[in-house]
């Protein structure tokens, strides 16, 4: 039987918008209380105005690291018991060659990525394995099982979401803490417009002659990971667009595309 997350305390990194957001939406439809986080302080009250559940709003550079700790330390004793933390801020920057690419962008998706990924986790992880219970939900990407052109950096640092997200397994194995990695294709957000810096026009030439995924539906396989019964862990969903076969291959306007 699905587990309820009523009342489940919930922490969403990078709510502001796409994944993150569609995805405090729909917990909060289920009852779960909400801390979400992202730098867009405007976004996330909106958000969080909008939600009918308690729900804490929290301004935050996942890459400040000392921010990070600081931040989780100080929580209130009734928002510290964490149940679910979804790893999801993140984003691309560019589409150069790797000689080409201006190492500011490496900087920005490998802090983002990976470290602020990694210092959540540091700071929410203890007190999972203190209480014996909880889930991490890290949004890895197709970009990290295949390497396409140009994606170079951006992928590697999906590469390295697989390899934690395996290695929390690990490290988490006999206690009751569940490790999941969502890993979508083509997901229509903010993603191309913050990979493009702000060319709307070249970001919608991505999704351009098929149907892309929403947050909605990654949203949707995240809630599905964390409402399965305490015995059962999904380890890795890998979730593509139906006219995407893989990170190169897609079918647009009725003719396959590479
Ligand atoms: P969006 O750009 O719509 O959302 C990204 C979110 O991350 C925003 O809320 C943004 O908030 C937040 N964020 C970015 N940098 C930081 C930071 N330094 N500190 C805190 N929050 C930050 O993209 P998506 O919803 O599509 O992306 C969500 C995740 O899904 C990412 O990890 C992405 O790599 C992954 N993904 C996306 C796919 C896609 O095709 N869209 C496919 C596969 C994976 P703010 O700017 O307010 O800080
Ligand atoms: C985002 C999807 O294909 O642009 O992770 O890498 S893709």
């Amino acid at each position: 039987m699905a587990l309820s997350l009523k009342n489940k305390l919930v922490l969403i990194t990078g709510a502001s918008s796409g994944i993150g957001e569609a995805t405090a939406k729909l917990c909060d439809q289920l009852g779960a209380r909400l801390i979400l986080i992202a730098r867009r302080e405007d976004k996330l009250k909106a958000l969080a105005n909008s939600l009918q559940n308690e729900c804490l709003p929290i301004k935050l550079d996942v890459r400040n690291r000392e921010e990070v700790e600081n931040t989780v330390k100080s929580l209130a004793k009734e928002w510290q018991s964490i149940d679910v933390l979804i790893n999801n801020a993140g984003l691309s920057k560019g589409l150069n060659r790797l000689h080409e690419a201006p190492i500011d962008d490496w900087e920005a998706m490998i802090d983002t990525n990976i470290k602020g990924l990694l210092y959540l986790s540091k700071a929410i992880i203890p007190g999972m394995v203190e209480r014996q219970k909880g889930h991490i939900v890290n949004l890895g990407s197709i970009a990290g099982h295949q390497t396409y052109p140009g994606g170079n950096v951006y992928c590697a640092t999906k590469a390295a979401v697989k390899s934690i997200s395996e290695a929390m397994k690990i490290d988490l194995l006999g206690t009751n803490i569940r490790v999941t990695s969502i890993d979508p294709g083509m997901v229509e957000t903010e993603f191309s417009q913050i990979r493009f810096d702000g060319d709307k026009e070249r970001a919608s030439k991505v999704y351009e002659g098929l149907k892309p995924l929403t947050g909605e539906d990654i949203a949707d396989a995240i809630v599905y990971s964390i409402t399965r019964p305490e015995h059962v862990n999904i380890q890795d969903m890998i979730i593509f667009p139906t006219a995407q076969a893989s990170a190169t291959l897609s079918f647009r306007n009725n003719k396959k595309a590479h």
